[in-house]
């Protein structure tokens, strides 16, 4: 078969293909809408007067007349085309019409719009009215198609049900841009659709209750930031109905916020809820004061959020405990916990001796830190200024001994979330049958760079950087790379790359993450020795340097300068066999509820980051054996504010993204695909016998002609099918010929499809 002529969708997007029109349009149209840009990146839309040579005179909004050179001017989509739902559907798919399309929407709260197969959502920073049953009734029963984040989760559970294949939804954006709300409302839709009570959207809002007390904070870029990632599966039976959920948390890099907060920045939500919301009679028992008295708390000089009620928090927190069954002896005991950890902080020592040794000073923090564990001040003040290595009892100087104080605390917490995620997991398993069918959500952290960047944000970095190949991978690469292998005609849409950044992080054996692993398990490393070995071993790849005591990484969202110093005692997670004996011996039961958590205290010592990107893997390889629907969450400026709509913001997250050149793909591609065969075979029905070849490829093709497809529809390729589209009026065709309604004759007679 001859190969079908490409279609005629070509982007006549490039200036250089404008300017030579400008002369044309003008004369026959008289006016043209063009974007100029007068002033450096301030778009505004003009009309052309006339041309003359390189020059164009054109009219401002304003009435204003000047006078600019043509290869500035881009041009603009017909107003009809203002706001349109999808940027497929733009004529012009240039910097300032995607960005007013946009600012078109989102000026009139249309937070979602599509960029072909991906959700664009632009966070409001203030309450759209445009969630709640009546919307999800409208998404369910397909009376409305405007883009939506319930239009992706019904997508999701549609595909699965028609299909029956597991499903993912994958949420991506920087640090505040609205994932995790949009995570939510994903949530709630599916829990609505999948099933027959409310009971299960109750718990999965409970459950995210208190997730986000324990698991989020305030940061610089986002008032409530989830410290920790999730995927969160949703398990259906065949009838379609929710049979369990499961909450898989990224773990391990949670736990320095407990003693080390940054400037402006908060430590959990949740020590600030118990200590505005518990009941007075429990808050004189855990001898609870104001926030400000604790060093855990007061070292970053922010204590509150605007518009936060942390008192009311509280109360949500008790009431979603309660209704995950957790009784209320338990309750406290965690109280207790989170008050024994803000004393903990508030411990100092005294030096003892010529060697600089020390111990717990004996006052108020630490006698109430060790009564709210349940354990003598001996036992305290031991583990706390001693460290036990091979039998040898070693005493510890006062940096040593706040390293080890902070380790406690920090062990404390991390034992407590894993307890929670646990009970969360055990009130969300429904009723144990085996999952017919799941759809995962997937929301971790995103992109962020302060001003500091330590071992948080170099994980956190990683991880998004990991999941933004996932994203050009599945969006830009991979159907592209179909084309070209079946011989398709193709103009192909360069994509970037961020191919070398995750190969700094992850090459072997002379990648960021296996050179810090080393360094960490090695005894003679240091800071010091670390740098160098980062700065000779790492240099040559273009997405790093390294300068005094510090290293860049260009990641595709920005660069980021982080700080060498710490990120090795950071990543070694040694095995604190005293710290675990230490609690187990406690009177207070952390050890009942960290049972569980305790006897997962790996035996290898693996550092941190080794174990993160496994689970990262792990997480994205589930990904891949999924069908996978994106959402990417745009911020609008970086002050979370409402109403605020910053053109560089925006572009630079749609650029460094490469959303625009899946957009490009888009509006070219051929959605639909079958091999020779399984086309034959579907719609062999529609050809009279004797036109029915035993090569699958020369009825496919006779079926196309037959019924006039146009060729611009579609390409033939060395195995498979490719459509734009009219594969639907095809299968009405069909399945009229299979009911007896239509004979295969009178398809013929329908002439052109
Ligand atoms: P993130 O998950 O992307 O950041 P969030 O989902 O926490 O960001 O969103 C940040 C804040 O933006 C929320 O607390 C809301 O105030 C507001 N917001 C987001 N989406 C909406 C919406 N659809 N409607 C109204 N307000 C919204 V991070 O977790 O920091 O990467 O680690
Ligand atoms: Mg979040």
């Amino acid at each position: 078969a001859t190969l079908a002529t490409p279609s005629g969708t070509e982007l006549n997007n490039s200036i250089s293909y404008f300017v030579k029109n400008v002369k044309n349009l003008t004369q026959e149209c008289n006016i043209l809408s063009v974007w100029c840009n007068p002033r450096e990146d301030h778009w505004e839309l003009a009309k052309i007067k006339s041309t003359a040579g390189e020059e164009a005179s054109v009219t401002l909004s304003d009435g204003s007349a000047i006078t600019v050179s043509t290869g500035e001017l881009l041009p603009a989509n017909t107003e009809s085309l203002d706001g349109v739902n999808d940027l497929v559907e733009l004529q012009y798919l240039n910097k300032p019409s995607v960005l007013h399309n946009l600012q078109y929407r989102y000026r009139n709260d249309v937070i979602y719009s599509k960029a072909g197969p991906v959700l664009l959502s632009i966070n409001p920073f203030k309450d759209v009215n445009i969630y709640g049953n009546d919307f999800v009734k409208a998404y369910k029963e397909k009376s409305s198609d405007k883009p939506h984040v319930y239009g992706v989760a019904d997508a999701a559970y549609h595909d699965m049900m028609k299909d029956g294949g597991n499903q993912s939804i994958i949420i991506s954006g920087e640090s505040g841009s609205g994932k995790t709300v949009t995570a939510k409302f994903a949530m709630q839709y599916l829990a609505i659709v999948g099933s027959q009570n409310l009971r299960i959207k109750t718990k999965l809002v409970q459950a995210s209750c208190i997730l986000e007390a324990f698991g989020n904070a305030k940061t610089v870029r986002n008032n409530n930031s989830s410290r920790f990632g999730k995927l969160i599966d949703i398990n259906y039976n065949a009838d379609g109905i929710i049979s369990g959920v499961c909450i898989q948390t990224c773990k391990h890099i949670t736990k320095s916020r407990v003693s080390q907060i940054s400037r402006g920045e908060r430590s959990y939500h949740v020590f600030y809820q118990i200590i505005a919301g518990a009941p007075p009679v429990l808050k004189d028992m855990l001898s609870l004061k104001m926030a400000s008295e604790y060093k855990y708390l007061n070292q970053s000089g922010c204590l509150k959020i605007n518009g936060v009620d942390d008192a009311h928090n509280f109360i949500m927190l008790v009431d979603a405990f309660d209704s995950l069954g957790i009784p209320h002896e338990v309750q406290e005991n965690v109280i207790e916990w989170l008050a024994a950890i803000l004393w903990l902080g508030n411990i100092s020592f005294a030096v003892i001796d010529k060697e600089e040794h020390v111990q717990p000073v004996d006052d108020e923090a630490s006698r109430t830190a060790a009564r709210l564990m349940g354990c003598n001040m001996d036992d305290l003040s031991e583990l706390l200024s001693t460290d036990k290595i091979h039998n040898m009892t070693i005493a510890l100087t006062s940096h040593q001994a706040t390293v080890k104080r902070d380790a406690l605390a920090k062990f404390i917490y991390e034992s407590l979330f894993n307890w929670l995620v646990q009970e969360v997991n055990a009130s969300l398993k429904g009723d144990n049958q085996p999952a017919r069918h799941t759809i995962s959500i997937i929301d971790i952290f995103g992109f962020e760079s302060f001003q500091k960047n330590s071992f948080q944000q170099l994980l956190i970095n990683y991880a998004d950087e990991r999941l933004q190949q996932h994203f050009i991978r599945h969006l830009c690469k991979l159907e592209q790379e179909e084309y070209e292998l079946d011989g398709v005609h193709w103009k192909k849409v360069e994509s970037g790359d961020n191919q070398e950044c995750v190969d700094l992080f992850e090459k072997k054996p002379i990648g960021l993450i296996s050179i810090l692993d080393e360094a960490s398990t090695s005894s003679e490393a240091t800071d010091e020795t670390f740098t160098d070995k980062i700065k000779e071993d790492l240099s040559s790849n273009f997405c790093f340097s390294c300068e005094k005591g510090t290293f860049r990484v260009r990641h595709y969202a920005g660069e980021v300068r982080y700080n060498a110093s710490g990120l090795l005692e950071q990543n070694s997670d040694k095995l604190q066999f005293d710290i675990i004996q230490f609690l187990s011996s406690c009177k207070k039961p952390l050890n009942q509820l960290a049972s569980g958590v305790m006897d997962q205290v790996q035996t290898t010592s693996q550092s941190v980051v080794v174990k993160f990107k496994d689970q990262l893997f792990n997480r994205i390889q589930r990904l891949d054996n999924s069908k996978q629907h994106f959402i990417r969450c745009i911020k609008p400026n970086t002050k979370q504010l409402p109403g605020s709509y910053d053109i560089d913001v925006v572009w630079e997250q749609l650029k460094r993204s490469q959303v625009m050149e899946t957009v490009h793909i888009s509006k070219s591609r051929y959605p639909i695909s079958f091999t020779h065969q399984e086309f034959a075979t579907r719609f062999g029905c529609l050809l009279s016998d004797n036109l029915i070849s035993a090569d699958p490829l020369r009825t496919s093709v006779s079926i196309l002609q037959m019924h006039g497809v146009p060729t611009q529809m579609y390409q033939v390729g060395f195995t498979k099918l490719f459509f734009q589209g009219q594969v639907d009026v095809l299968e009405n065709w069909r399945q009229e010929v299979l009911d007896g309604t239509r004979a295969v004759e009178n398809v013929f007679l329908g002439g052109q499809v």
